[in-house]
């Protein structure tokens, strides 16, 4: 932690600017030696120019330096940001000159982590970082942004002050017996812990919604082959991602692309089609097809209304499943068999009609239930599903016992085992472990 650490912030790779950050106790005295300016005296949070020179004096480059002074900085610590010119030797070179001058190359996620350490943002914000630089939808964007500003730290820490009262108030009543303190007992303790319970449930509810927004839904196009199923992926997607042919059999293997559809995230994912197969590869093929069906969010169940109605439909599918009958090819003539049908988008992906109503009812799928995908989104993450999770045997574990006629003195133990799992969320027990797996997944100098 007292190492002053560096590392290019932005991409590798020519771009117009480059910055590089230090950050650590010596990044001023550092920045300074190779800057030959002085960056102590240097008003934090101001832009000065300034030549970056190699140990012989020639100039590496012409730079724009920002210092900021501890605390008010991203870390916490004293800190220098260098912005240079984005060329992959200039900003080599310029790292080389830092090192050089006493700084170490940072790790992976390592200023975000010092951010951690040095207590300007809680775990669940380091989290929400990688997430805004990973979201691919408006959606996403949104609820990382509600998560970097502290949302799910605030309402697990408020949880867990919930808990530590009564676990406190309960504890006082075991040290202390001569100190005639009232335990909290039968339904009132009950009810207490019921309410801190509903609450966790509510937040492990958005987990399956923190999935989605963090991975996109994995919609899964199916159907008979020909019926067009990688032409609809194409058109959704805008590009000629798959190969699209009259032959049956086109598409062999599955292929997924992730888009926004109605500003909500898919992950889109088109499958050989479904039949009896004529080859050993179609064979895999379609058994790589039924696969991804049994991990859909949702299938697109794709058939071509020009042509007879096949065997293949997933009718007796998997009931937990969501389905949503498309069909294709309507800008040919209908056949018979389709004159009957009722639900399905209809659509053709030969002149683009039907597709608005066809991403309306996907979106759609994902809107029902609670609705809770509007502005207040918050999406708890597989970790913190994890925490909530343990917090939530805990709790229900005392509520049983204590249900079960035992004084409130032998469900301490569950309490206190709840407590920090629901710590755990903000990261208030963390481990070496967690924090290098948190923060190795981070990309350099973040
Ligand atoms: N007229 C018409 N033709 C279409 C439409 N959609 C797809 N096609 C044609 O149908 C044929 C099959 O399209 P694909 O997208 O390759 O079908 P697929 O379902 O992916 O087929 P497999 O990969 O073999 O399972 C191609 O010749 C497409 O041009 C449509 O809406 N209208
Ligand atoms: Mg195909």
């Amino acid at each position: 932690m007292n190492e002053t650490i560096a590392a290019q912030a932005t991409p590798f790779g020519p771009g117009a600017i480059a910055l590089i950050r230090l950050t650590g106790e010596d990044s001023h005295a550092i920045a300074g030696k190779a800057l030959r300016t002085d960056c102590e005296r240097q008003e934090a949070r101001t832009v000065k120019r300034a030549a970056l020179r190699s140990s012989e004096g020639d100039v590496i480059d012409e730079v724009l330096v920002t210092v900021f002074r501890r605390p008010h900085s991203y870390t916490g610590e004293n800190l220098v940001e260098i912005s240079c010119h984005g060329g992959v030797l200039v900003v080599q070179r310029a790292l080389d000159r830092l090192l050089e001058c006493g700084a170490r190359s940072a790790m992976a996620g390592e200023f975000t982590q010092r951010a951690f350490l040095n207590g300007k943002i809680d775990l669940t914000q380091a989290e929400a970082v990688m997430d805004v630089i990973g979201a691919q939808t408006d959606l996403a964007l949104r609820a990382a942004q509600q998560q970097l500003g502290g949302k799910i730290g605030m309402e697990t820490e408020d949880i867990r002050g919930s808990l530590l009262q009564i676990v406190a108030h309960l504890e006082a009543y075991i040290d202390f017996p001569d100190e005639d303190i009232t335990p909290q007992t039968g339904e009132a303790l009950v009810g207490q812990l019921e309410a801190v319970q509903s609450r966790i449930e509510l937040m492990l509810a958005t987990a399956e919604q923190g999935r989605i927004l963090r991975e996109g839904a994995r919609v899964v196009i199916y159907g008979e082959p020909n019926v067009g199923k990688s032409s609809l992926l194409n058109i959704l997607l805008g590009q000629e991602r798959a190969i699209v042919s009259d032959i049956a059999g086109t598409t062999r293997d599955t292929v997924e692309e992730v888009v926004s559809l109605g500003g909500f995230p898919v992950r889109l994912i088109d499958t050989a089609g479904h039949r009896k197969a004529v080859d050993e590869l179609e064979r895999v093929g379609v058994e790589r097809t039924l696969d991804k069906v049994a991990q859909a969010d949702l299938v697109l169940e794709v058939v071509d209304s020009s042509a007879p109605r096949g065997q293949s439909l997933l009718r007796s599918r998997d009931k937990n499943s969501r389905s949503l009958l498309v069909l294709n090819k309507c800008d040919l003539p209908r056949h018979s068999d389709w004159n009957e049908h009722s639900e399905g988008a209809e659509i053709s992906c030969a002149d683009g009609s039907g597709l608005d109503g066809l991403i309306a009812a996907i979106a759609g799928v994902f809107a029902q239930g609670d609705g809770t995908w509007g502005q207040e989104a918050v999406a708890v993450n597989a970790r913190h599903q994890s925490c909530l999770r343990r917090a939530r045997g805990a709790l229900g574990e005392a509520l049983r016992q204590l249900k079960g006629g035992v004084g409130p003195e032998f469900v301490a133990l569950d309490l206190r085992l709840a407590l920090d799992a629901v710590g755990e969320v903000a990261g208030r027990v963390e481990t070496e472990e967690l924090l290098g797996e948190i923060f190795g997944q981070f990309c350099i100098g973040k």
